[in-house]
């Protein structure tokens, strides 16, 4: 016999057997029928903007979190119920994003979609748009940014400077690019690659096997980039509302770790020209593919000052997230703001300097982080979670931003708390 607890005001009873507890209810289904359409209007009377998120990593987590601040209602379609992303949102469907069944599911109980990464197949985002539904950025700018050889294509029509690039067919063509553009050579995938995944730096004539190999150049189509000796990476987040109007953030520096983005320094310790040629481009390049929503713009400059375009992705980026605490609004709110045809809000930096540094993981293991503990230790470094099931290698875990009166001591905040965290096994 479990004994009683207690009855609440809505009629229910609760007993507590050991551990467990039930609920039992008390009252006449007559009376409950009539308790269930009491609430029904105070729940649904709230008629919020629903946005609907395709993937559910650690960009559309942040994005739902600056879209949930505005009251909005946040529905995100990943393959699985745990992702970064459901753990935040409203809801969550489980399904997969390049199945055009999924993706309608999706927007027709959302107001407007978005996508958090561009791997998307656009003939499946097709039915989106095809059903009447709006999707931001629309395939057209997808279909030009995805395949990274059409991009450079575009980039150049419009006038902006690239590294020299070629699409290479066979190993044959490859070693006459060598030639050609010299050595060292960047061999890229045309699509799908990210954080070091599709690309491969042929140093020798003799890499060209395996590089071919690395690549699947049998199978998956590729391109040659002229190496670019680059004096420091830079990065400009910039967001375009459906009218057209822009706002553009501080340029920043990335420092990049096996391609994989390491920390990001804002801003950017170039000349006024540089910033102000890196701010143009990024206009024109958005222009170019006529995006709507918040687009991260990569960029090289060189040692006499030249700024050179090297590569666009059409959704919130991570050279962009210093600007959760140090921007007046965040790359993510904007892109919200974006897709709700909102006024794009300012992308003032709050004080000087804001440094970020990305804390990957170190080897497969849990995704709970280990150290935190002393990382909180701290002061002023806001450390951000992903929320991630397992960790892996290189894997992003998770971010460390702290703000400061210059670059130099926001980094050695945000240096000091990331060195204190580890995801994986730390030897
Ligand atoms: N992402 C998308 N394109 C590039 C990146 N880094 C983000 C997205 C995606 C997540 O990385 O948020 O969902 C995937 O991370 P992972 O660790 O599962 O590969």
């Amino acid at each position: 016999m479990f004994p009683i607890n207690a009855i609440d005001v809505r009629g229910l009873l609760h007993v507590t057997g050991g551990a467990r507890s039930l609920i039992v209810n008390l009252l006449p289904m007559e009376a409950l029928k009539t308790q269930k359409n009491q609430e029904k209007p105070a729940s649904s009377a709230r008629i919020a903007p629903r946005l609907g998120i395709i993937g559910g990593g650690q960009l559309a987590r942040m994005t739902a979190v600056a879209a949930l601040r505005l009251g909005c209602d946040v529905i995100v379609l990943e393959r699985n119920d745990h992702s970064p992303a459901a753990q935040v949102a409203t809801r969550c469907l489980v399904g997969d994003w390049n199945n055009p069944e999924a993706l309608l599911k999706l927007a027709s109980q959302v107001d407007v979609v978005s996508i958090e990464n561009e791997f998307i197949s656009t003939d499946a985002l097709a039915v989106i748009e095809k059903a009447g539904h709006r999707l931001f950025p629309s395939t057209e700018t997808l279909r030009l940014i995805q395949d990274k050889l059409t991009q450079k294509q575009c980039l150049q029509r419009a006038g902006l400077a690239t590294t020299r690039f070629v699409a290479v067919e066979n190993q044959q063509r490859l070693a006459e690019v060598t030639r050609e553009f010299g050595l060292p050579l960047v061999l890229k995938a045309r699509r799908n690659g990210y954080d070091g995944k599709g690309n491969y730096t042929i140093k020798t004539e003799a890499d060209i096997p395996d590089a071919w190999k690395a690549l699947n150049g049998d199978r998956n189509e590729l391109y040659a980039e002229a190496f670019c000796n680059y004096h420091a990476e830079l990065a400009v987040i910039i967001t375009r509302g459906q009218d057209g109007a822009m706002a553009v953030y501080p340029v920043v520096e990335t420092v990049q770790r096996d391609h994989i983005c390491h920390i990001v320094r804002a801003p950017a310790a170039v000349s006024p020209n540089a910033h102000e040629k890196a701010h143009q481009m990024a206009r024109a390049a958005i222009e170019a593919i006529e995006g709507v929503g918040s687009f991260g713009i990569e960029l090289f400059v060189s040692e006499n000052d030249e700024v050179m375009i090297n590569e666009l992705a059409p959704r919130v980026h991570n050279s962009g997230h210093y600007t959760i605490e140090g921007c007046v609004c965040s790359q993510f709110e904007n892109h919200v703001r974006a897709l709700f045809g909102w006024p794009l809000g300012s992308t003032a930096m709050v004080n000087p300097a804001a440094v970020m540094v990305n804390l990957l993981g170190a080897s497969q293991g849990s995704g709970a982080p280990l150290g935190i503990e002393n990382a909180l230790q701290v002061g002023g470094a806001h450390i951000h979670i992903y929320g991630k099931a397992m960790s892996g290698r290189g894997r992003k875990m998770g971010h460390v931003t702290a703000i400061g009166p210059d670059v130099a001591r926001a980094e050695a905040a945000a240096q000091s708390a990331a060195g204190k965290i580890f995801f994986g096994s730390t030897t």
